[in-house]
């Protein structure tokens, strides 16, 4: 975990760099791809899922929810990845959920920066990172 600065600017431009936002996305895809059979299943997505979570929380959206309800949060989060219902989230699906999920975010924090805990390979962090290096580069 690191803290970093984050705005909605640097999630957009990090999700609008097709490039980094794709092999981002792949490098998740195949870390959660336990038995790498190409799709996520439920199982497998749970990882992502409480990373979301996890997220929420950030925002100051800190109820501490039973299991059972957590669980229902979980299930609905899945369906919003599988949007065809066939039980799996293929790359195409998650890659468009993600894409979705950050830029809801994107539009939460707006333009003014806001300081965040990130986990080290999550998609928040590498917006961050993605900035910085452009910052030093001088792009
Ligand atoms: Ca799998
Ligand atoms: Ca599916």
């Amino acid at each position: 975990m690191s803290v970093g600065l984050l705005d909605g600017a640097t999630i957009l431009g990090f999700i609008e760099d097709d490039e980094a936002f794709s092999s981002s996305v792949q490098d998740r895809f195949a870390y959660l791809d336990t038995n790498h059979d190409g799709i996520l299943s439920y199982s497998e997505m749970l990882k992502e899922l409480q990373s979301l979570r996890m997220i929420e929380t950030h925002f100051g959206v800190d109820v501490k929810p039973d299991p059972k309800e957590l669980a229902r949060v979980y299930d609905s989060s899945f369906v919003q990845f599988d949007r065809d219902s066939n039980g799996t989230v293929d790359f195409e699906e998650f890659k468009a959920e993600t894409k979705l999920m950050l830029l809801a975010m994107a539009d939460d924090l707006g333009f003014l920066p806001v300081q965040m805990i990130l986990d080290e390979d999550s998609f928040l962090k590498k917006a961050v990172d993605r900035e910085d290096m452009k910052l030093q580069s001088g792009v």
